[in-house]
């Protein structure tokens, strides 16, 4: 079965996003997602330019084979834009085997190792009460553990969130989302010491309101050094949470044996990761509780199911990227693949707009807080390409901070 068409396909229902669409002589379609949030034409442009014209003719069966010859044939490796590219072709390769092998992918990965995934969801609020009707509204949509964001005193915002005008569920926000589409990044302010003193409190809040027993979870952002992550973790001991995210700036990696040393509150990294390299050292040195990966980001299924067996053997877990970002052809992905390894943990999932669910039709499911890909052949994904055509690329940042005294910080 040989590759014969390959479209990169730009839409923008309720934001950016970037899919590969392959067929092959067969008639046989497949899709991957390639959408890399704020820089969505770069990976554009190396699929079309660089990509696109070494697939026709390329025998679909060969998806290992394909992987490491756009891998290793490139020469130049890793860097999310290439692998967001690898990424799309790999998702796309295992579509197609699963709608041949009529399965859905999971049951290609081995079948399913568990009924449905827990996924967790995003509460925020500028104020406890906010935050408090936030997490309200999610137990309500179904979810059994949440993410908890607040506003921090004395900052503009709340911390990582922007508006929206994402056609989407009431009650639910979209964070980390471009605010402006088609305008410049937003600048924000951010204070790590004021940061410090606020979060315990609001989790206390939370843990009194709620109970102990709703999981919770907090993403840091990497705007933390080593010893105040250290601090941070310590001081949300009493709370159990099931993570805490991306504490410090994930690229130095001997920064977490200092937090990993001073704290036993559970830590997970990795979204901005992309292959099993980023993760040697806090894998083998047990430095992580969650692999944050995103199979979109990470090279595809192929790959990441690499680095999670790796992780497996040091009782590390899947706690897969799944924002909005990700398209729901790259939630597809992660849903299969989460179904199918034994080392799952938890997968991320924020609702996907009115327009989006139009553009891409899903087979996947949504019940007492478990997701569950549903049993179309492939990944159960198909593109609605006349709706995909309705919302041309809009350009969009992701924010950035600057501090009181106007130094640019992590975002
Ligand atoms: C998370 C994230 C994201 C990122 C976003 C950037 O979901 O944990 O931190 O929301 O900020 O994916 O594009
Ligand atoms: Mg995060």
């Amino acid at each position: 079965m040989k590759i014969t068409n390959a479209e990169v396909i730009v839409t923008s229902p309720d934001r950016n996003f970037v899919t590969l669409k392959l067929t092959t002589d067969e008639g046989i379609t497949g899709l991957g997602d390639a959408t890399l949030n704020g820089r969505e034409l770069s990976v554009v442009a190396y699929l079309k330019d660089h990509v696109v014209p070494l697939l026709i003719g390329r025998d679909a069966d060969k998806i290992e084979d394909t992987w490491q010859f756009l891998y290793r044939g490139a020469y130049w490796r890793r860097g999310p834009v290439t692998m967001a590219a690898i990424a799309s072709v790999d998702m796309a390769l295992w579509d197609i085997k699963g709608k041949k092998a009529d399965m859905p992918v999971y049951q290609l990965l081995g079948g399913a190792s568990r009924d449905g995934l827990l996924a967790y969801g995003h509460a925020s609020g500028k104020t406890t009460e906010e935050l408090f009707e936030s997490v309200h509204r999610h137990l309500e949509l179904g979810y059994r553990a949440i993410r908890i964001q607040t506003g921090v005193p004395g900052l503009k915002s709340i911390y990582g969130i922007a508006s929206v005008t994402a056609d989407k569920p009431e009650g639910v926000r979209y964070d980390h989302e471009p605010a402006v589409r088609g305008d410049l990044p937003n600048e924000e302010d951010w204070d790590t010491r004021s940061y410090l003193r606020h979060v315990p409190g609001v989790f206390e809040a939370v843990r009194n309101e709620f109970g102990p027993e709703l999981p919770l979870l907090h993403d840091a952002h990497h705007r933390l050094t080593p010893m105040q992550a250290a601090k941070l973790g310590k001081s949300l001991e009493p709370y159990d949470l099931f993570w805490l995210e991306d504490c410090t700036p994930a690229e130095n990696q001997d920064a977490l044996r200092w937090v990993r040393h001073h704290t036993t509150t559970p830590l997970a990294i990795g979204e901005i990761f992309n292959t099993v390299w980023d993760y040697k050292q806090i894998i083998s040195e047990q430095l992580i509780d969650y692999v944050r990966s995103a199979v979109t980001h990470t090279g595809g299924i192929t790959h990441l199911k690499k680095v999670l067996d790796y992780a497996s053997l040091f009782q590390i877990k899947s706690g897969m990227h799944g924002p909005t970002d990700i398209s729901p052809v790259g939630m597809a992905a992660a849903m299969h693949l989460g179904l199918a390894i034994h080392n799952f943990g938890i997968q991320e999932y924020m609702m996907h707009g009115g327009r989006t669910n139009q553009v891409f039709q899903q087979s996947f499911t949504w019940n007492n807080g478990l997701l569950h890909p549903g049993d179309n052949p492939g990944l159960g994904v198909e593109l609605e390409t006349d709706e995909a055509g309705k919302y041309p690329y809009v350009r969009a940042y992701l924010p950035y901070n600057r501090l009181a005294d106007g130094t640019i910080h992590d975002w």
